[in-house]
């Protein structure tokens, strides 16, 4: 690894205590802001699919932006060199690794990416790394008719001849490998040959070792995610070569670049891209090995949480539950270990809630499905994720730290379908639920892209504008979250949810308590009503809505709507009822009186 000198590793901090207190803010930096005209080469803004020439001395720049919207985390997208272009379209997003060791520079050099992270620390904010360990970029083709280099090419008549395509750079899952072929029939793997092409930097990976064809899976391109060994061990749809993450080398490698990412620049978490394509053992060996090298530095509390994207809770809780495999596979994964630390059961300590993406912000706030959804998801969420603290990790167990998010860069912008007022309602959810809230960048400018790359719209045309409706609405949810520790640190109850839709008085409610935890005497209430239709209330054929606080508290509700505005208040009745009647997409925030 080169830094021309400046790669000495930088005395490492614990910047932060319990992850609950921050609010996560999702940069992608490419979009975000263009601090440095220097590093602008092949940019073209006309496309959205190419590089526009954000980097981090833009971001850097910006920091007070985002001191002032109030989010206390930034995750930004990865920082190591990429594919330049691919397939006519830039890797300016950073999931095409080349080389894992050197920063990408469009982004800035090392000093840059040090500069960021000290001013974001300067101002409270610690900073999380994005990262990839399943695959690399589409580096290599598949030598399939042994002639040395790539091709694509058809063959054969579909006459008295099979129609046959070859596409040595991104060829169809084969469970045996890819096969090479010559006119006398198969003759056995196909060589990998890696690409020399430094214009689009297709070159051979770093570090090193990831140089060996042994390295790779080389099963060729994944076509069916539902089949065990094309979901693990196929290449990623694109081209991109699926790292054989159970040798010990490439395990190895991993942790040993991105440890050393931290070591260089003392940022504080990692999230982890594609994770369900990675095996459990590597997950143990990476969370792990991780934790107890920046640990014996000094920095504790690093938070790691993957993306599995996908709806099953059951799934995606996988990976942060405790797991040991038999005793024979343990052994083998301790062949692995070379610092005297045993493999144990412990993996990431959170992950994004994917499942809530698609149950409760598309299919109730956007869509207006019936609410009781939630809480079934809700129910089973002790069962589905981890529920003890990972041995030096956040101290939390993983079922309090799911990352809850809107929008992200895989999936269309909230508003793309939805309105304002389920967008401000899916946010006073994701707020004021338990779990880490995380904002993608554009959302409060109000950004409306669809699929990818629409939704990755440069921020500057916003020209960062900090009195927009959602703007003010997110700054005012992050503060009273901040003011409030029932929201980010009190235990959950549902206290209303409907299977009703139509015209019943409940239709579209939503309700639930924070209280106790570790959130002292604080306590709140939310109350959302998610009805496109009309005004409802938590409330059933005479059965009222009965909450924990106490008979004769006054609860105030800090929110306000267009029926009761902010400082409205509410008196818990003698059998713990609360009446309440909400607008249509609208939600209430109640607050003791003594607590507002
Ligand atoms: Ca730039
Ligand atoms: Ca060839
Ligand atoms: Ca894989």
């Amino acid at each position: 690894m080169s830094f021309d000198g400046l790669d000495q590793p930088l005395e490492l901090h614990t910047n932060t205590g319990d992850w609950r207190d921050r609010v996560i803010y999702q940069v992608l930096v490419d979009r975000f802001s263009d601090g440095d005209a220097g590093n602008d080469y092949t940019v073209d803004l006309t496309a959205p699919a190419r590089w526009h020439g954000g980097d981090w001395a833009g971001l850097e720049s910006r920091l007070d932006y985002l001191r002032d919207l109030g989010v206390s985390a930034l995750w930004i997208s990865p920082v190591y060199k990429n594919v330049e272009t691919d397939a006519d379209v830039d890797g300016y997003h950073g999931y095409w690794p080349q080389d894992f060791t050197a920063p990408n520079e469009h982004f800035g050099d090392l000093m840059a990416l040090r500069s960021l992270v000290r001013a974001a620390h300067q101002r409270d904010m610690v900073v999380i790394f994005d990262v990839v360990v399943n695959h690399v970029g589409q580096l290599f083709f598949y030598d399939i008719n042994l002639n040395g280099h790539a091709d694509e090419q058809v063959r054969g008549s579909g006459a008295r001849s099979q129609v046959v395509h070859i596409n040595e750079h991104d060829p169809d899952f084969d469970p045996r490998g890819i096969q090479a072929e010559t006119s006398l029939g198969e003759a056995g793997p196909a060589p990998i040959i890696f690409k020399h092409d430094p214009l689009t930097n297709h070159m051979p990976p770093l570090p090193a070792v990831l140089q060996r064809a042994d390295m790779y899976n080389k099963k060729g391109r994944t076509l069916d995610f539902e089949d065990p060994d094309q979901l693990l061990h196929g290449d990623f749809p694109g081209g991109l070569k699926d790292l054989d993450t159970s040798r010990c080398e490439v395990k190895q490698a991993m942790v040993d670049s991105y440890a050393r990412w931290i070591e260089l620049t003392d940022a504080d978490g990692f999230r982890i891209d594609t994770i369900k394509h990675v095996e459990r053992e590597f997950w143990r060996y990476f969370a792990q090995k991780v934790r107890q090298r920046l640990a014996a530095q000094g920095k504790n509390n690093f938070f790691m949480f993957g993306e599995a994207f996908d709806g099953r809770p059951e799934l995606v809780g996988a990976y942060t539950k405790s797991e040991l495999p038999s005793a024979d596979a343990l052994a083998r994964e301790n062949q692995c270990v070379a610092d005297g630390f045993p493999i144990t059961g412990d993996q990431l300590d959170g992950v994004f809630h994917f499942p809530q993406y698609y149950t409760a912000i598309r299919d109730v706030f956007r869509d207006g499905l019936s609410t009781d959804r939630i809480e079934q998801l809700w129910a089973g969420r002790a069962m589905a994720y981890g529920g003890k603290p990972n041995e030096l990790g956040t101290g939390l167990p993983p079922q309090k730290t799911l990352v809850n998010f809107i929008d992200n860069h895989d999936v269309p912008r909230f508003l793309f379908q939805g309105d304002r007022a389920g967008l401000h309602l899916a946010l006073l959810f994701i707020m004021s639920e338990d779990g880490l809230p995380c904002v993608y960048y554009g959302t409060e400018q109000e950004f409306a892209g669809g699929n990818d790359p629409a939704n990755r719209e440069d921020l500057w045309k916003s020209g960062y504008d900090e009195g927009g409706p959602t703007f003010a609405f997110i700054q005012r949810l992050i503060a009273l979250r901040k003011q409030h520790a029932a929201l980010r640190r009190g235990d959950q109850r549902v206290t209303w949810a409907s299977g009703r839709t139509g015209d019943e008085p409940d239709a579209g409610v939503f309700a639930f308590e924070r209280s106790g935890g570790d959130a002292g005497a604080s306590y709140a209430l939310v109350v959302l009503n998610a009805s496109k239709k009309h005004a409802s209330s938590p409330a059933f054929q005479g059965a009222p809505m009965k909450v924990g606080a106490k008979p004769g508290t006054v609860l105030v509700d800090v929110i306000g709507n267009p029926g009761a505005p902010a400082g409205s208040k509410y008196t818990v009745g003698a059998g713990g009822e609360v009446t309440i009647a909400l607008p249509k997409q609208t939600g209430a925030l109640l607050v003791p009186i003594d607590q507002q």
